[in-house]
């Protein structure tokens, strides 16, 4: 089979530092899990930002560059920046960074949509810190908002005038259908990297079942035009891409999707999910894809 391409997402804005002590927040922190989880073979870092602190999710450029120069030094993998932050932050907060980076690469959240984190709280922890606890809470009652003008904003003033391409992440088959729009318009090129995206209550469920589907309406939608990796939430994260890995996608593994490494156990770093993930795509005859073999398939411009 083919190459694959391994994205780790390090810190994400789910997760709090009160969950796991290998939760990477600190400019420091970020940096050593990049370079470490790049060596050990994700060609794409995605990254979102953290206030140093208290580890609490931030959009603040400087932030961003308590990480973002070690990582373009000492790694040649591609920085893909959010442009999702987190679903309490505006479109201004969330563009701030990438619209000063100008990376290779941004995610780009494909439909407005319930985005709940509650389901963390569903059992008592009380060792919350005094901010996590009404943040999680709070997002009961939660739009994601990424509407068409702002997915066209996101795809003017980085897609068209920076020169970034989109790791698209869709949530739900409406989320097909919005990207195809785009590409009708004429806003978006191919190739275009779909990031399937299980187990965040507001979007589709981690069945298998699902992934099919996806694929099936995806390679209607798009032929021969896209290419797919996944990502899922928590404990379906090894189970499910695992399975988009054996269908021949990509895969996204990362401490921003999932804390942990087997059940119950805290996984110590990145690395040690991305790891642990090449062992199973090599097991399946994939060959994991350095990053500028990334960059020639997506079309990135380096
Ligand atoms: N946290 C993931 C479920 C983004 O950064 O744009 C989705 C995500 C969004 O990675
Ligand atoms: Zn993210």
């Amino acid at each position: 089979m083919s190459g694959i391409l391994i994205t780790c997402a390090l810190t994400g804005s789910i997760h709090t530092p009160s969950m796991s002590p290998y939760l990477p927040v600190t400019g420091a922190q970020i940096a050593e899990q990049g370079i470490a989880a790049a060596r050990a073979g994700a060609a794409i870092l995605h990254l979102h930002a953290r206030d140093p602190a208290d580890g609490r999710p931030s959009a603040r450029p400087e932030h961003f560059m308590g990480f973002l120069p070690r990582l373009a030094a000492e790694t040649d993998a591609v920085l893909n920046l959010s442009t999702g932050g987190s679903a309490v932050m505006t479109l201004d907060d969330r563009l701030a960074a990438p619209l000063q980076v100008a990376p290779e690469m941004a995610s780009l959240n494909m439909g407005t949509m319930n985005f709940a984190l509650y389901p963390m709280l569903a059992r008592e922890r009380d060792w919350l810190h005094d901010w996590e606890r009404p943040f999680l809470e709070g997002t009961d009652d939660l739009v994601f908002k990424n509407t068409p003008r702002d997915i066209a904003h996101i795809l003017t003033v980085l897609g068209r005038d920076r020169g970034t391409r989109f790791e698209f992440e869709c949530y739900d088959l409406s989320h097909l259908t919005m990207l195809r729009h785009f590409a009708d318009r004429g806003l978006i090129k191919p190739p275009f990297f779909i990031q399937f995206v299980f187990g965040v209550l507001g979007g589709m469920g981690p069945d298998p079942e699902n992934l099919t589907h996806m694929v099936r309406i995806a390679d209607k939608l798009f032929g021969d035009d896209y290419l797919f990796s996944v990502l899922a939430a928590g404990r379906f994260q090894m189970p499910l891409v695992s399975m988009a890995a054996a269908m021949g996608g990509h895969v996204r593994v990362g401490l921003e999707d999932n804390l942990t490494i087997a059940r119950g156990q805290l996984a110590r770093s990145n690395a040690d999910q991305v790891a642990k993930i090449r062992d199973v795509v090599e097991a399946l005859g994939r060959t994991v894809m350095p990053a500028d073999a990334v960059r020639a398939m997506l079309g990135l411009k380096g």
